[in-house]
């Protein structure tokens, strides 16, 4: 989670239900690495990935833009990653708008991410 747009309901809903809240900070500041240990293996593993989770310089062909965040290295590093965590049995990416990124790149950022991960889940 990162920037401005975060309530502190959805924050609290999320927190009711046990989730895990890793802020992008903390990913800057202790690495993807890090983040890792905090997720846990599991059986079947479920991505949902919303592209603006990468800082807009990265991803700027999305809804929300948001300053300072993922670098292309530390999400794939996090998704090679999870990908090590168990079974991958879904993927979604969401919020990709080529409509706002006339240079095309937040497309081919979404899908080498999507085939890194592909590639890591089933070697
Ligand atoms: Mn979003």
């Amino acid at each position: 989670m990162r920037g401005l747009a975060n309530d502190p309901e959805s924050i609290g809903n999320a927190r009711k239900i046990h989730s895990t809240i890793i802020t992008s900070e903390q990913i800057h500041r202790r690495g993807a690495a890090w983040a890792l240990t905090q997720v846990p293996a599991s059986e079947n593993i479920y991505v949902s990935l919303d592209i603006d989770v990468l800082d807009p310089s990265v991803a700027p062909g999305t809804g929300t833009i948001e300053p300072d965040g993922l670098s292309f290295a530390e999400l794939d590093e996090l998704l090679r990653g999870v990908a090590a965590k168990g079974r991958l049995v879904g993927l979604d990416v969401v919020e990709v708008t080529p409509y706002r990124d006339p240079s095309g790149r937040t497309a081919q950022t979404a899908v080498r991410l999507i085939v890194d991960l592909l590639a890591a889940a089933f070697p």
